[in-house]
């Protein structure tokens, strides 16, 4: 009998001349004369080549009139090219088929081929160069049939690399004490202030999405747990098209009390940020290359202490370099790109925080600092020049936090339950709140986030 084989296990020594049976995806057959066919399937980001051929050929002409993309049962056994690809995603082996069925027969004409999502910048320009014509499949029509998109060897490494972003954002607060959480979304006003939300109808009531997790987590640590994370969707009613903006995006969120300095917070984060780089370099290499073959990029390069810049030696960075910047606003998308090109320069980093902004560009619930209310105890942490994470201390005193978002032209109404839950006894606490498209879109220097999400939500895409 055939036993059932995974194609990535397929390695020559421990499979030649087994025989074996494999459920794939038909990625490509070409048919050489009457009597033979040359299957690519497809499992995963794995391939493996199927050697159809033998008797009169029909099984050779049932396989070559196979549409793409048709799910088939191949039985055979295994066998060692004379030539084997190497530098792909391709088994060092082949399959001699003796069995062959179509389980799910693909349309003929798919909207997309796998092959075309798949080509990298480098591939259409010598596809060109060759006087080849190619259709173009741009990323729009990508994601319109996201479904065969999602095959490319990239797109399967890219969101295999996502899930050990997120493990080890769990291992590692867990084991440092964390309990997981989970706040909720349906809220009754906005939770970051900013018109940015989505309003909806609750039984006759306004509410909102949650734009963050923000004031809920808080009341946790108010509620006894000392360290809480929480891993969930976050909404935001972005207006306008970026490269790095979705409408919905998962949110990796921490909170937690602290002894003596917010600098607590941001320890946790170069510990964790540091732990999950190593991780993925070192247990994510064949994701990595994948992503790399489609999308070529650049090695992040981040230094074992996260580096800790004070907001006003970036302004003062900047300055020297000629950029024109108000030292109490706010820092332009330009700025925080120039920023990281002068840090990485400077320090030999494309991975840092920034520290102490000033406190009328941050949010409501921010902590001033003890020795100059102008700034605050917040950060913000940069990769590759762009944000990938907020966090601060926050106001845990109830009348200075009311004032503060009153000072916002928030209506307090709406908050009154967060801001009493500081009149029972509230420990002084701090946190951040990280984007996890934004981390795998900024680690692999891919350019644009619905690269990074499964089925993007942005301004203008509700579907697929
Ligand atoms: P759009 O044209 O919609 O802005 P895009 O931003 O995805 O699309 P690029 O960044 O230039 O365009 O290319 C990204 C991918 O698009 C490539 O990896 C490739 O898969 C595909 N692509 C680009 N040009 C072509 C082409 N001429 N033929 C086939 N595929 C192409
Ligand atoms: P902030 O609003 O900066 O802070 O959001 C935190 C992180 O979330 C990511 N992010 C986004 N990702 C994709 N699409 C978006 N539209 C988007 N907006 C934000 C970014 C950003 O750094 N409550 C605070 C966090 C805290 O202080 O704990 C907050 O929400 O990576």
């Amino acid at each position: 009998g055939y036993a059932w084989a995974d194609v990535a296990s397929l390695e020559p020594a421990s499979a030649a001349g087994r025989a074996v049976r494999v459920r794939g995806a038909a990625q490509a057959v070409r048919a050489v004369g009457r009597r033979v066919a040359f299957l690519v399937l497809r499992q995963g980001a794995a391939t493996v080549q199927c050697v159809v051929s033998g008797g009169d050929g029909g099984m050779a002409r049932f396989a070559a009139g196979l549409s793409r993309e048709s799910v088939v049962d191949v039985a055979g056994v295994v066998s060692l090219p004379r030539e084997p690809v190497r530098g792909t995603t391709q088994q060092l082996v082949e399959i001699q088929v003796e069995k062959l069925h179509c389980i799910s027969r693909a349309v003929p004409n798919l909207p997309i081929s796998v092959a075309a999502a798949a080509r990298s910048k480098e591939d259409v320009a010598r596809a060109k160069a060759a006087g080849e014509q190619l259709v173009h499949v741009g990323q729009d029509k990508r994601l319109d049939y996201r479904v065969i998109d999602l095959r490319t060897a990239a797109n399967q490494a890219i969101f295999r690399v996502q899930c050990q972003v997120e493990n080890v954002f769990r291992q590692v607060l867990l084991s440092e004490g964390f309990v997981g959480i989970h706040t909720p979304k349906l809220l009754g006003g906005s939770s970051e202030g900013g018109a940015a939300v989505f309003k909806l109808d609750y039984n006759g009531q306004p509410a909102c999405l949650a734009q963050s997790p923000q004031l809920h987590k808080q009341m946790a640590v108010c509620g006894g747990f000392e360290r809480v994370f929480e891993v969930g969707p976050v909404f935001r009613a972005e207006g306008s098209d970026t490269h790095r903006h979705l409408c919905e995006f998962v949110g990796l969120d921490v909170e937690m009390a602290l002894r003596d300095h917010y600098s607590e917070v941001c320890d946790v984060v170069d510990r964790l940020f540091v732990a999950m780089f190593d991780h993925l370099n070192k247990n994510c290499a064949k994701e990595l290359e994948a992503i790399q073959r489609q999308y070529p990029f650049k090695p992040l390069k981040y230094l074992e202490t996260t580096l800790r810049l004070d907001y006003d030696e970036g302004i003062r960075m900047l300055q020297e370099a000629g950029v024109h910047v108000d030292p109490m606003g706010d820092l332009n998308t330009e700025a925080e790109k120039k920023l990281g090109e002068l840090v990485r320069d400077k320090y030999g980093t494309e991975f840092y925080m920034l520290c102490r902004y000033p406190s009328a560009v941050r949010p409501f619930y921010t902590m001033p600092c003890s020795d100059d209310p102008r700034y605050s105890c917040s950060f913000d942490v940069f990769v590759r020049g762009e944000e990938i994470i907020s966090g601060a201390q926050r106001v845990h005193d109830p009348e200075l936090l009311a004032a503060q978002a009153e000072a916002r032209g928030i209506d307090v109404g709406t908050i009154a339950a967060y801001v009493d839950s500081f009149r029972y006894g509230a420990p002084p606490h701090g946190g951040f709140g990280v984007g996890l498209e934004r981390v795998v879109m900024l680690f692999c220097g891919l350019g644009n986030i619905r690269k990074t999400s499964l089925f993007p939500r942005d301004p203008r895409r509700l579907a697929p």
